[in-house]
């Protein structure tokens, strides 16, 4: 569930990877009658279980299928995705209040700390203080790792909790458009508007990821 929507194209390529639709469909994005519009629709894109982009719906959203397999006794467990500027929402911390009161640790969380926002620092906006203690008191079981250390994640993520336990909530400390060193150095990179600069140094980047791969 990717709660922050606005990250849909990165949700596409994964499903693409896995299986889900032809990577060839990936360059439709947002054209017109593409399946793949830039915020997740579930009535249009296979894999795409609920239709977020209004941020703070997609972890309810979350939320409500969690408790819904825990009733019907399913195992199936639900992964969310929350931007830590969509936190500015109030309906997520009526979310967490409710996933911690439920202990519905079948929903694992994960926030991008990626300390930004859409038109700038998270700081500068809306401050949001010491998350890890806020997460912690609302009675999550909290993890903060770095967001591109794959192994701590797998480990993290894997183990299907006790029955009993906290729900677990992971704070990804990342760095928005991690690996391409032209959007780590912009300031705000929300939007990014093609130059020629911003051209060159995407096709540059996507060339070294190209080499790397082969
Ligand atoms: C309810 C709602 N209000 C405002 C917006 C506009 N909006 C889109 S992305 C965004 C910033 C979200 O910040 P964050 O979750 O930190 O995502 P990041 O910029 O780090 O990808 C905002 C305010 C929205 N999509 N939904
Ligand atoms: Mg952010």
């Amino acid at each position: 569930m990717l709660s922050k929507g606005h990250a849909g194209p990165a949700l596409y390529s994964t499903l693409a990877i896995k299986g889900y639709f032809p990577v060839e469909e990936l360059s439709t994005l947002n054209q017109n009658g593409t399946r793949l519009p830039s915020h997740p629709d579930r009535l249009k894109t296979r894999g795409i279980d609920a239709t977020t982009g209004s941020l703070g719906q997609g972890i309810s959203i979350a939320a409500g299928m969690a408790l819904s397999h825990k009733l019907a006794g399913r195992p199936n467990r639900v992964f969310c995705i929350v931007g830590d500027g969509e936190l500015n929402e109030g309906q997520c911390w009526e979310a967490f209040q409710f996933i911690a009161h439920h202990r519905l640790n079948n929903l694992l969380v994960f926030v991008d700390w990626n300390k930004q926002q859409l038109d700038g620092e998270l700081d500068e906006i809306i401050n949001p203080f010491d998350l890890e203690g806020k997460f912690h008191a609302f009675g999550f079981d909290v993890h903060t790792v770095k967001g591109d250390d794959i192994p701590a994640l797998q480990a993290i993520a894997k183990p299907v909790l006790a029955a009993d336990a906290r729900p677990r909530l992971v704070i990804l400390d990342s760095i928005k458009g991690q690996g391409v060193s032209y959007l780590e150095q912009l300031g705000n990179s929300h939007h990014l508007r093609l130059t020629e600069e911003s051209r060159k140094a995407l096709n540059e980047t996507i060339e070294q990821l190209e080499a790397m791969h082969d």
